[in-house]
């Protein structure tokens, strides 16, 4: 029914008729897929792109990017230019597909702008919409919907999976966790994941008469009566007369594929319905991410079926005595049984020639398989090896699954009487302590760029580690040597034979104490347990390592030098850290990467666990997206010492401190009963290293 106030209005609304039909603007947009006659409608810039079937790519899962898609004409929002904006709705289907499961990057937005290329807009957590000097200014007439799958704190972002209402700033005006009403039930609130990889329908009104908008989304064509989000505001000094209206998504470090299906959008009337199954299908058709499907339940508690199913598995293999040719596609599908005879062939017979390695717990040999001709890294872990069959169990359900750029990969396993066989990628370039430490002489040296890069891709291996995957994995032993260099010199952990599984929220079990000399957070001899937060202090050392060319502790060294964390945090507080760095880069380094680096590396090495960054954290601080905080206490600020002297280390046991790619490491140290701690310092490492002598 009109209002008196429209019947009133009705003369002036009819003679601004003809001045709108004159410009011939279409406010009612459909579009059921973006195949190739619709296409032509929509201007593209950055990456976004339309596939055969009509979906449109806004981003694929390469970092940094950012890709726009906006209807070609300017629509008019308004009678004139100081009038009021006409209500107008529009309703669209989106998918977004992180490159891993639980880790988005970054989001998508819808956007009514004045420009359709939004120049000089950045990335990340600018949403491809502004940039750092433009944000908050009111001459920006820039208005988004955003469906935000990270947590930017600088922009007090709720969660990382939220609808949000933007104006100017990417500081929403209005969010809400993403979620929806039921059909039918307006008090029934159900989750929603944006990152799911699947379809979700999402509608934006907003009525000019109540001065209100309104979101709403939902996994399917039915929509919810109640909206998720609705905010009260006058859009009309932010509008000018015409505005584009469109989309932008955009990646980090961490990347998601952000597609769009189909779009309505009309002014002055409600958007025409879309319907998820008459649109193109979604690339991949919708399957299950990889690595979600490849993913299995493993915890601390199921390791015990996980050794009888292995010698389950085991004996069935041998009854099937197949030929046993390994195909390509077989090494993509997840770790493959090899004969011994395939092995030996392999390396050889296993010749010294071939050794690539040798640490904790057997040797490492280089081979080609005979089948496929791939070259890989085949590691023997000995009979003798009391450890043998629990780090054998442990690596095959565990990094046999995990998949990501900054990993080795586990291709297979044999078993060969009292001898285990992992097979592994070859990484061509070898370990990054051989490029890092003067002793023996350094392979070749790394440029700064060279080392950032490798840094930033150990960060989100480890982060994939401690949150891409169904459960939490403890990486347990991060550092140089076990950082290995593949042909293009990208950096991947290696070694997981320490790796222990947990479920995501329980609690760490209480494990006997591994790790490497220098690298061990203090709490972990003190508590027994190991988190992700002392991989996070183990990354510290690791940063500082890459940075200054020296190990974490160096026997030789002075006794005032002898802990590389100490030594940074005194120059720091001298305001001469830079004079740390790695002399072998002969001063040829980015400034600001490198006190970035040396900072990280402060405060990841933070005594108290809670102080120390989250990898998720860590991984934001090196991509510059926010800046990390001046360090003002020291690592060892928080009584560290207590750590020590109120327990004992008695069964503290260090078990493997060189990889089993790494020749040169620190010598094998097991703690004893009679060591005296009573010359304990404020430092946990020299509080190991107090003890130093009995290894
Ligand atoms: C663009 O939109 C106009 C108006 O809706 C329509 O007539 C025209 O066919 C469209 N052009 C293409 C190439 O789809
Ligand atoms: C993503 O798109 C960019 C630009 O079109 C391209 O260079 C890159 O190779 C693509 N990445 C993937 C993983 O397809
Ligand atoms: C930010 O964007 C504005 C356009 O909105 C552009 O003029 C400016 O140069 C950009 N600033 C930077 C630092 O890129
Ligand atoms: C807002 O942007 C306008 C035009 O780009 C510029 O002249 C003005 O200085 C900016 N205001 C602020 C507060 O940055
Ligand atoms: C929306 O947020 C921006 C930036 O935080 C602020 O400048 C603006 O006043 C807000 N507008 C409304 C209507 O709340
Ligand atoms: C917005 O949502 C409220 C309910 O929260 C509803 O009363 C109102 O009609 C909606 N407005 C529009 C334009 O959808
Ligand atoms: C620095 C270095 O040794 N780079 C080598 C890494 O591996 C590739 C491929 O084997 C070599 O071409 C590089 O020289």
């Amino acid at each position: 029914m009109a209002h008196p106030l429209l019947l009133l209005s009705l003369p002036i609304l009819l003679s601004s008729i003809p001045a709108s039909s004159s410009f011939q603007n279409p406010a009612d947009l459909f579009f059921p897929g973006f195949r190739s006659a619709a296409a032509g409608n929509i201007t593209l810039s950055g990456v976004a792109e339309i596939d055969n079937h009509g979906v449109l790519h806004l981003t694929n899962v390469t970092s940094r990017l950012m890709g726009h898609a906006f209807y070609s004409s300017p629509l008019r929002f308004k009678d004139s230019p100081g009038g009021d904006v006409s209500s107008f709705s529009t309703s669209f289907v989106f998918a977004v597909v992180p490159e891993y499961p639980k880790l988005g990057g970054h989001g998508l937005a819808f956007v009514v702008s004045p420009s359709r290329d939004l120049p000089g807009a950045l990335p990340s957590q600018y949403l491809g919409l502004l940039n750092a000097s433009d944000i908050g200014n009111f001459s920006d007439h820039l208005f988004a919907v955003e469906l935000d799958t990270v947590q930017d704190f600088e922009f007090g972002d709720i969660n990382d999976n939220h609808v949000g209402i933007d104006i100017n700033s990417l500081a929403s005006n209005a969010s809400a966790p993403a979620a929806y009403y039921a059909a039918g039930d307006d008090s029934t609130k159900l989750d929603l994941n944006l990152k799911s990889g699947k379809a979700i329908q999402a509608w934006i009104d907003y009525d000019s008469g109540e001065k209100v908008i309104n979101v709403t989304i939902a996994p399917s064509s039915v929509k919810p009566k109640r909206p998720i989000l609705s905010f009260n505001v006058d859009l009309s000094p932010v509008f000018r007369e015409f505005m584009f209206v469109g989309f932008s998504a955009s990646t980090g470090l961490l990347a998601s594929s952000h597609y769009m299906m189909g779009w309505s959008f009309c002014i002055d009337g409600e958007a025409r319905a879309l319907e998820i199954s008459s649109l193109p299908p979604l690339p991949g058709g919708g399957k299950k991410h990889p690595h979600t499907a490849l993913a299995i339940g493993i915890s601390v508690s199921s390791v015990v079926l996980a050794v009888s199913a292995v010698f389950l598995a085991v004996l069935i293999v041998r009854t099937i005595k197949n030929a046993d040719v390994v195909e390509q596609w077989e090494l993509e599908t997840g770790p493959h049984r090899f004969t011994y005879q395939e092995l030996k062939k392999a390396t050889n017979g296993f010749k010294e020639k071939e050794l690539l390695g040798q640490g904790g717990f057997g040797k490492v040999y280089r081979g080609t398989l005979p089948s496929s001709k791939i070259q890989v890294a085949v590691k023997r872990i000995s009979h003798e090896s009391k450890q043998g069959l629990r780090e054998f169990v442990s690596e095959i359900s565990s990094i046999g699954r995990l998949r990501h750029r900054n990993l080795v990969q586990l291709l297979g396993w044999c078993r060969k009487r009292g001898d285990l066989l992992l097979v592994y990628e070859y990484m061509a370039n070898g370990s990054l302590d051989r490029y890092l430490f003067d002793v023996p002489k350094p392979k070749a040296t790394l440029v700064w760029e060279q080392r950032f890069r490798i840094v930033k891709g150990v960060a989100s291996g480890l982060l994939y580690l401690h949150e891409g995957y169904e459960q939490v994995v403890i990486h347990r032993d991060v550092k140089a040597s076990n950082v290995l260099l593949d042909d293009e010199l990208n950096g991947r952990l290696g070694d997981f034979g320490l790796a222990r599984l947990y479920d995501h929220g329980s609690n760490p079990g209480t494990t006997r104490v591994v790790g490497t000399l220098g690298y061990l957070a203090p709490e972990t001899p003190r508590t027994g347990k190991t988190s992700m937060s002392s991989d996070v202090f183990a990354f510290g050392a690791f940063l500082l390592e890459v940075a200054c060319g020296r190990r974490p502790i160096e026997q030789e060294a002075g006794p005032e030098e002898l802990v590389l964390v100490d030594l940074v945090w005194e120059r720091y507080k001298e305001g001469r850290v830079l004079d740390l760095v790695d002399h072998k880069l002969t001063g040829e380094y980015n400034e600001g990467e490198v006190m970035v680096v040396l900072r990280l590396g402060l405060l990841c090495s933070n005594c108290n666990p809670m102080e120390r960054p989250t990898m998720r954290q860590v991984v934001r601080y090196l991509d510059g997206e926010i800046d990390v905080p001046e360090v003002v206490s020291g690592p060892g600020g928080f009584a560290c010492s207590k750590a020590g002297q109120e327990h004992g280390f008695e069964d503290f046991q260090l078990a493997y401190p060189s990889s089993s790619f790494d020749r040169m490491s620190l010598p094998s140290f097991v703690a004893n009963r009679d060591a005296s701690f009573a010359s304990f310092s404020a430092s946990p490492i020299s509080i190991l290293t107090g003890r130093g002598d009995s290894g």
